[in-house]
């Protein structure tokens, strides 16, 4: 544990939830496998919400569907903190959504760059991906899943690592340092993240999500575009979300209601997004 940068995150917080479970939960790692499986861990052990986790460097960090979160040493951001919304599973994408919402204000107003949002979880800068949320239901004791406890994760790029990355990341990820005026401060955006996740988090205890899917709908990449599912069943043009979060997709024979978790979605630049 880092008992230094710990003290400055704590310091520097501006929150009277997200970040603020009680003053010495939270925890600053030089290395840890993933902040998000830490959190699980603090889950098992009672951990309040608010509790946030960041980490320097990640050996395991996780995407969506066991996919890897490239995560060296100082390169990135790397953060998750504890929620406890009481909303049921279903309302997940909302939630990843909204808090996309907030992951875009922190990097415009620390870092000064407009991030455009991907359905679902994913933030791009002309068409590379600078960061991604994970949002998981702990397990606690299969196959009990409470629907009430959420591990928010983020990853933002801050600065190209100057070891190798895979191939695929290399060209496909941006690294903000790359783009951005400002001198980056990890703690800084960290502060902020959780000011503007607690900002979105009030609104959706309170059922106000119409306003932040707005914003989303106003910031989105994916609208307007072209999208065929994985499965090839659905094609057509992205042209709205609706209120729990499914991409509405207009094909030849209708609208389409396409669901996250469920398929993939192959953008007309053949990403995928679930
Ligand atoms: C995500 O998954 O985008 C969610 C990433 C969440 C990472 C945070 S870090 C803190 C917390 N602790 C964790 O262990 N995780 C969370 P997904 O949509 O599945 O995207 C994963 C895909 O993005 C990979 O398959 C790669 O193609 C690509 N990728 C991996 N690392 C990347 C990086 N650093 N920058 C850009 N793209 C990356």
């Amino acid at each position: 544990m880092n008992k230094e940068l710990l003290e400055r995150f704590n310091n520097s917080l501006s929150t009277s939830i997200v970040g603020r479970p009680t003053n010495d939960t939270n925890e600053y790692w030089d290395t840890i496998d993933s902040t998000n499986t830490r959190m699980a861990e603090l889950v098992k052990g009672g951990a309040k919400e608010g509790t946030t986790v960041i980490a320097r460097k990640q050996t395991a960090g996780r995407g969506r569907l066991g996919r890897t979160w490239e995560s060296p040493q100082d390169s990135g951001l790397y953060l998750s903190t504890l929620l406890k919304p009481d909303k049921k599973l279903f309302e997940l994408p909302v939630i990843t959504l909204c808090l996309g919402v907030a992951v875009r204000r922190a990097v415009l107003a620390t870092c000064g760059v407009e991030l455009e949002l991907k359905w679902v979880n994913d933030l791009i800068y002309n068409t590379r991906k600078a960061a991604g949320i994970l949002v998981e239901v702990p397990v606690s004791g299969a196959p009990k899943i409470s629907g009430s406890t959420l591990v928010v994760g983020v990853g933002v790029n801050l600065n190209r690592p100057e070891g190798p990355l895979p191939e695929e990341i290399k060209k496909k990820a941006i690294y903000l340092n790359e783009v951005s005026e400002a001198t980056i401060d990890t703690i800084q955006l960290a502060s902020e993240l959780c000011f503007q996740f607690e900002a979105v988090y009030k609104n959706l205890k309170a059922d106000r999500f119409e306003l932040l899917l707005d914003e989303w709908r106003a910031h989105s990449c994916t609208l307007g575009q072209k999208v065929t599912t994985s499965n090839g069943e659905i094609e057509g043009l992205a042209v709205d979300i609706n209120e729990t979060g499914a991409l509405i997709v207009k094909t030849e024979t209708g609208n389409k209601t396409v669901h996250a978790g469920e398929i993939s979605v192959r953008s007309a630049d053949g990403s995928y997004s679930y």
